[in-house]
C-alpha cells in the first residue's frame, strides 16, 4: 500500500479525478482519499513511480509518498 501526499487535491472533483487516474492504470486498485489532509492511500501492484507519473500528468503532483 502506498500513501501519497497530493496538496493540489482540494475538493471532491479533484478526489474523483485522482481516483479515476489510478483506476485507469490498475482497474483492481483500491483508492482511499482523505481530503482534509490531502492524503491518498492506494492498494495496487502497479509501481509507485508509475502511479506518481500518471497523477502528475493529470495535474495532481505527488509531493511526498511512502510505502506502508
Ligand atoms: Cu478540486
Amino acid at each position: 500500500m502506498y500513501e501519497l501526499q497530493i496538496d493540489d487535491m482540494t475538493c471532491g472533483h479533484c478526489a474523483s479525478k485522482v481516483t479515476k487516474t489510478v483506476i485507469e492504470l490498475d482497474a483492481t486498485a483500491k483508492v482511499e482519499i482523505d481530503l482534509p489532509t490531502h492524503k491518498v492511500r492506494v492498494q495496487s501492484d502497479t509501481a509507485l513511480v508509475d502511479i506518481s507519473e500518471a497523477l502528475a500528468d493529470a495535474g495532481y503532483p505527488v509531493v511526498a509518498s511512502t510505502t506502508v
